[in-house]
């Protein structure tokens, strides 16, 4: 199916506004698109199915174009002129049935002269008289411009002295494509043969390979001998008047519209850089976090080390909620300064200015990663809190714990029975000795030994699980440096993941700008042939 021309200009301008929204470029490069032309003639009219055909006169002041108009009006509806500037306005001719549904938008109504005829054989043609587009007024020149989209057909009107005019002839080459082109010399009577000749040179060279070139002269006083083919411009004109080629000139200017809009979409495309260079931006970030990595690590080891031996000093007298609220107060401060958040900037920034070295427009890339630059020292200060409170939570290895927790249970057990042994040994020595016939006790030797039997039995455990306690401020150590590691890993992830979002972004711009190019060449591919001579293919670029 083939798109419709204003549809894929909305299209193109709702991608453009799009591009802009989301930072990837400014209004100002994609102005041209923003404001992209979606008119064409059939907009005009309520019903374009059958619409007449648009012809206008156009050329530089004073060549004749609204002489030509009265001419053909059999009346004066145009004003003429011999002081300059002439016609401020853009005089329409047509039947009276015609009806204009939609006015260009930006012409001012005051600015449009309408002259209406009831002959019905010019019925299918509407006569436009344009004002100078030479002139020195830059109204007039706007104005042309305004209403250029909306002509089928171009009569473009020079005099002998005036036919190399530039203004008039840039307009020509870079409107060509979208018109079709009649060229009439008029004021013959003023020119020579070899002008004539010279014009149709200048056509040649501009690109038409045979064009249609009428002579004219309006001259009140001409005598019979001045060439005069005004009738066969008017009859011309009547012969192409027809439904067919009105539907083949807006097959032919939508084709044309279409692939000057694709060209418009590629170019506009370049904005966004390519994805490969986007991608290419997360070796490089690792590369460039390796060195800040060890780096932040490095300088951190003295603030991890002043906090870890804070937590050993109040871990005991701090709830666990103050310690909290105390300690990630003074994480916040002591582990991220102001140099690791500059250093921090500094791998940021660099990655920007590599954005932007690979083409890429560097304000995504700087949102993206903004969060991070932001979040850093939340994220450093969460994650070693989290860590340093596990740690401390339980401290030690898993051995450690087990021989803390029997030496626990030791300290109590085997006290207890050495107290029982040496509780026992004494009953013994009692009954034995209230079966002898002279009774004994227990000696002094025995009662020091089990005494300092007794003692071991204690202090064993009780050192041992002295000596097993892990210290806190080792534990804390671990934790914090645990934490810290962790948390740079995650900021270089983020990173990493920001990159990874913004490639997306782009490929998905890219493809939803590749959807409309492609829609722009759908059907383009064949572009509507003309029979050879025909005056349609002799008046076409
Ligand atoms: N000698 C001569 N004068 C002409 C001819 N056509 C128009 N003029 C005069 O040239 C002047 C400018 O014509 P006008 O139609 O206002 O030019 P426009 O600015 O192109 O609309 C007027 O005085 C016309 O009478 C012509 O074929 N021969
Ligand atoms: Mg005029």
């Amino acid at each position: 199916m083939a798109y419709e021309y204003s549809d894929l200009v909305v299209e193109a301008k709702g991608w453009a506004t799009e591009v802009i929204n989301r930072s990837w470029a400014s209004e100002a490069k994609l102005q041209d698109l923003l404001h992209y032309e979606a008119r064409s003639p059939e907009t005009l009219f309520a019903d374009p199915s059958s619409r007449p055909l648009i012809v206008a006169f156009l050329g530089g002041t004073g060549v004749g174009k609204s002489t030509l108009l009265n001419r053909l009006a059999g009346q004066d509806v145009a004003r003429t002129g011999v002081v300059r500037p002439t016609s401020k306005e853009v005089t329409l001719f047509h039947h009276a049935s015609v009806k204009i549904a939609h006015l260009p938008s930006r012409l001012p109504i005051d600015k449009i002269k309408v002259a209406e005829h009831s002959d019905a054989s010019k019925k299918h043609i509407i006569w436009i008289d344009m004002p100078d587009f030479d002139s020195a007024e830059q109204s007039n020149q706007q104005l042309v411009l305004e209403w250029l989209p909306h002509i089928d057909v171009l009569v473009y009107v020079v005099s002998p002295e005036r036919y190399r005019d530039n203004k008039a002839w840039q307009l020509l080459l870079a409107e060509g494509g979208k018109h079709a082109w009649i060229f009439v010399l008029n004021q013959s009577d003023r020119g020579e043969a070899e002008q004539y000749q010279d014009f149709i040179k200048q056509l040649h060279k501009a690109g038409f390979n045979d064009p249609i070139v009428y002579q004219s002269c309006c001259a009140t006083d001409k005598t019979a001998t001045q060439i005069d083919e005004f009738d066969d411009l008017e009859t011309a004109m009547q012969a192409l008047a027809t439904e067919n080629t009105v539907t083949q000139l807006e097959l032919r200017g939508g084709q044309v519209r279409k692939a000057e809009l694709s060209k418009a979409l590629v170019s506009a495309l370049e904005v966004l850089g390519s994805p490969a260079s986007s991608k290419a931006l997360i070796p490089f970030w690792h590369k460039q976090w390796q060195s800040f990595d060890g780096l932040l690590v490095d300088a951190m080891a003295l603030p991890i080390q002043q906090l870890a031996e804070y937590y050993a000093v109040h871990s005991s007298d701090l709830s666990a909620k103050e310690l909290d609220n105390h300690s990630s107060h003074k994480i916040h401060h002591g582990l991220w300064d102001k140099w690791a958040q500059s250093r921090l900037e500094d791998a940021l920034d660099a990655l920007i200015i590599q954005a932007d070295s690979l083409g890429l427009p560097a304000t995504p890339i700087k949102q993206a990663v903004a969060s991070v630059r932001e979040n850093a020292q939340k994220i450093i200060a969460e994650k070693t809190l989290l860590s340093v409170r596990k740690a401390l939570i339980n401290p030690g290895n898993v051995i450690q714990r087990a021989l803390i927790k029997t030496a626990f249970v030791a300290e109590i057990i085997l006290p207890m029975a050495a107290m029982g042994w040496v509780g026992y040994q004494v009953f013994i020595e009692f009954y034995e000795a209230s079966l002898a016939e002279i009774p004994h006790y227990v000696g002094v030797d025995f009662a020091v030994n089990s005494s300092m039997l007794i003692a071991i039995a204690w202090l064993l455990p009780y050192f041992l699980k002295k000596k097993l306690k892990p210290s806190i401020e080792k534990a804390a150590l671990k934790g914090l440096r645990n934490g810290l590691l962790s948390a740079l890993q995650s900021i270089e992830f983020e990173v990493v993941e920001q990159i990874k979002k913004n490639t997306q972004t782009q490929e998905a711009l890219q493809q939803q700008a590749d959807k409309i190019i492609n829609a722009c060449q759908e059907g383009n591919d064949d572009l509507l042939m003309l029979p050879e001579n025909s005056p349609l293919e002799r008046m076409l670029l």
